[in-house]
């Protein structure tokens, strides 16, 4: 977000007043960090609702705006948020039509955490519940622990009264029929459509939200790696990588290749930086950097670039924001004030 001097000083003597510490832009736009010194929230600190997610969170930004609107706490608004997504039998990457695991079985991965409470959740490998974004909140809210994974989080699901239903749409069926069918031509399967690519999708959907008050929620809910070994978890329902608040910074999530994520804790990672004072942006490029550097040797292409692709969102308790991928191209969403837009994200390389 780009934020012309005055701007900057103006927002900048209104956080000095409201307790912050003040931080100068350096050459680059980004600013200069007091290491030593955490930012303080005041009472009374007014700050701008705000809420930033990947692209397919375009409906959903808005629906956690206007919950935030009138009143609603920042963690449930995101959720209501990503609910959408959930439960959208078109979304083949979250919740009910998500893609199966190589058996043919929808295994989803969610987590959230929130801010004031400094409280987290999470359920992992979770079968038959479209919303595992609300039973990671059900984690938080109804249990000493915070994280559930497999059988024992259906059934807490089961007993907090979600109900269970089959998430395999026919759409997510077929699609993984065909993939089965191409793994080995000397298989018992046979190949119907010739010429029909089938998509690797990626998908999920990571939500973050600041109210007025600079109180923080954030969400990240998945089904995770299309066709991949039963059990699988990503980065989702990791707590530090899929997504991660700290009511007195920010919030952090991601989107895309969870292994290379999970090993940079990345979402922990981008709101300590923002603590130590980078900007939304620099934070999130310079996480990507790690990403690149923890990347092993098979999977980096000849120009030493990894294969795949991460996208990373992030917002600030004062209400700047930004996202960005490894490769050029990719959008977010955003919602304030001037209402839900995509916006074009940073990144570390151009593509092609
Ligand atoms: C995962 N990060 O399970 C998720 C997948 C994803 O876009 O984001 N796909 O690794």
């Amino acid at each position: 977000m780009s934020l012309s001097r005055r701007d900057f000083l103006e927002r900048a003597a209104a956080l000095t007043a409201a307790g912050f510490v003040p931080r100068l832009p350096d050459d680059f736009g980004h600013e200069l960090g007091h290491m030593a010194t955490p930012a303080v929230p005041m009472p009374g600190f007014r700050g701008r609702p705000l809420v930033v997610s990947s692209s397919n969170g375009l409906k959903g930004v808005k629906v956690a705006y206007d919950k935030m609107l009138t009143g609603e706490d920042p963690l449930d608004a995101v959720i209501a948020g990503v609910n959408l997504v959930e439960l959208d039998p078109s979304d083949q990457s979250v919740g009910l039509g998500g893609l199966p695991n190589e058996e043919g079985v929808v295994q989803l991965d969610a987590s959230c955490m929130h801010g004031p409470t400094r409280r987290a959740g999470s359920v992992a490998a979770i079968e038959g519940i479209a919303t595992p974004s609300l039973v990671a909140k059900a984690v938080m809210d109804y249990t000493d622990h915070v994280m559930l994974v497999g059988a024992g989080a259906t059934k807490f699901a089961k007993a907090m009264g979600f109900k269970e239903q089959n998430l395999l749409t026919e759409q997510s069926r077929q699609d993984w029929m065909r993939w089965k069918s191409r793994l080995n031509a000397n298989d018992a399967w046979l190949d119907h459509d010739e010429n029909l690519k089938i998509k690797f999708t990626t998908g999920t959907i990571n939500m973050n939200a600041v109210n007025a008050s600079g109180d923080i929620g954030s969400v990240t809910t998945t089904s995770g790696m299309a066709w991949k070994v039963p059990g699988r978890i990503g980065d989702s329902p990791v707590i530090g990588a899929g997504q991660y608040c700290d009511n007195l910074v920010g919030a952090a999530g991601s989107t895309g290749r969870g292994e290379a994520n999970i090993k940079t804790c990345a979402s922990f990672l981008i709101v300590e930086f923002m603590r130590q004072g980078l900007t939304p942006e620099a934070a999130l490029i310079k996480t990507l950097e790690r990403v690149v550097a923890m990347t092993e040797a098979r999977l980096l292409g000849p120009n030493g670039r990894p294969k795949f692709d991460l996208e990373f969102y992030a917002l600030t308790k004062d209400g700047r924001y930004a996202g960005a991928t490894l490769y050029s191209g990719g959008k977010y969403a955003v919602c304030d004030e001037q209402g839900a837009r995509l916006v074009e994200a940073a990144y570390l390389y151009k593509r092609g």
